[in-house]
């Protein structure tokens, strides 16, 4: 027997967001492959394993909305709308990456479409969202536009306990109403230092209370879950409602980077997550149940697959840069 679709999605938009997971699941999956095989240098931070959080969130934005990210980005930019040639190019480290092949996997920006730039520094994103969430205000003020665009800032458990980033932005964003969602991605661990050992919390989301917003905690590895409760807070950011901390439970598949082993996280935690809470096997499962999905999963698959290809492809084939090119766009702005 079928379930129904629940209310607030449609067919559409749940495909929409299929595509979305498994663009990021196989890029991840891709990368992890290259890098092994040494075409890619320096190291990076794989999403592999939070699919569904980037997917469920960014399914609400439009191309004028912003996201800000992290140094694990790859996910955000890619469910952003980011086009992997010139996102697999920049890890390659090539002239036609996003940053010439200059920067690698934690300089992905593409202003065009809102992605206002992964991020180094970890809790650096958020000033940044902030930022845009006032320039949202603003924009809507002086043109008499009754809703706003909005930005979603995405950080990690780790980035909520830093100071002066978290802390000063969430309390402006407050007062002033600005038109964010902060995103917790919560997945147990920063770097090799478990959560526990970090907050009394058991739910980050209760950080929200300092602050005079709502706090909402749901299972981050459910696209659905994660779709509906961005849905409503985004809309209650784009009219006027002011923002909302979001704290989405998750996990990585990899290490903290590449290279780390993870040998801190116990085997049967890592078998639970990896083997029993899959986002993309669930969202496959619920998909199956709405009665949806059963012609356009294999298709969708093996459209991805080609993508990916092409983008290695694209990615291999673009020239490296050369030193001439070191001092090319070094300061913003004149001409
Ligand atoms: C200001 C700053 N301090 C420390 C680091 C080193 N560092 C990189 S990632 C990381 C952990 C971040 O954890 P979390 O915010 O939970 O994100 P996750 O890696 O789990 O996605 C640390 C400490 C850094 N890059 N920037
Ligand atoms: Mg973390």
């Amino acid at each position: 027997m079928t379930r129904s679709i629940p209310e607030g999605t449609d067919e559409e938009v749940l495909l929409h967001m299929y595509t979305t997971a498994v663009k990021i699941r196989k890029f991840e999956t891709k990368v992890y492959e290259v890098f092994n095989l040494n075409l890619i240098p320096g190291t990076m931070h794989l999403y592999r394993g939070e699919e569904a959080v980037a997917t469920g969130v960014c399914a609400n934005l439009t191309d004028d909305d912003y996201i800000t990210s992290t140094h694990r980005g790859h996910g955000h930019c890619i469910a952003k709308g980011a086009d992997l040639k010139k996102m697999m190019a920049e890890l390659f480290g090539r002239r036609d990456g996003y940053s010439k092949g200059r920067g690698g996997s934690m300089h992905i920006a593409d202003f065009s479409i809102g992605i206002l730039g992964a991020n180094g520094v970890v809790g650096a994103g958020i000033p940044i969202s902030t930022g845009a969430g006032l320039s949202c205000k603003l924009e809507a003020r002086f043109r008499g536009k009754d809703r706003m665009n909005a930005c979603a800032s995405f950080f990690g458990d780790g980035a909520s306990n830093q100071g002066a980033n978290f802390h000063g932005s969430l309390n402006l964003a407050a007062i002033w109403d600005l038109p964010i969602l902060f995103v917790l991605e919560n997945n147990f661990y920063a770097m090799g230092t478990a959560i526990k050992r970090m907050s009394r919390l058991e739910n980050q989301a209760e950080k929200a209370k300092a602050y005079g917003m709502p706090g909402i905690t749901v299972d981050g590895n459910d696209v659905i879950a994660v779709y509906l409760a961005a849905k409503e807070a985004i809309n209650r950011a784009k009219n006027g409602k002011g923002p909302t901390l979001l704290e989405c439970k998750t996990y990585r598949h990899y290490g903290h980077s590449k290279f780390d082993p993870a040998t801190y996280r116990p085997e049967e935690e890592k078998h639970d997550w990896v083997e029993n809470r899959d986002p993309i096997e669930r969202f496959t499962e619920q998909l199956l149940d709405f009665g949806i999905g059963a012609n356009q999963i294999e298709d969708i698959n093996l459209e991805v697959d080609t993508m990916i290809e092409e983008a290695v492809e694209f990615a291999k084939t673009s020239p490296e840069p050369t030193v001439e090119h070191l001092f090319e766009d070094l300061y913003a702005g004149g001409n």
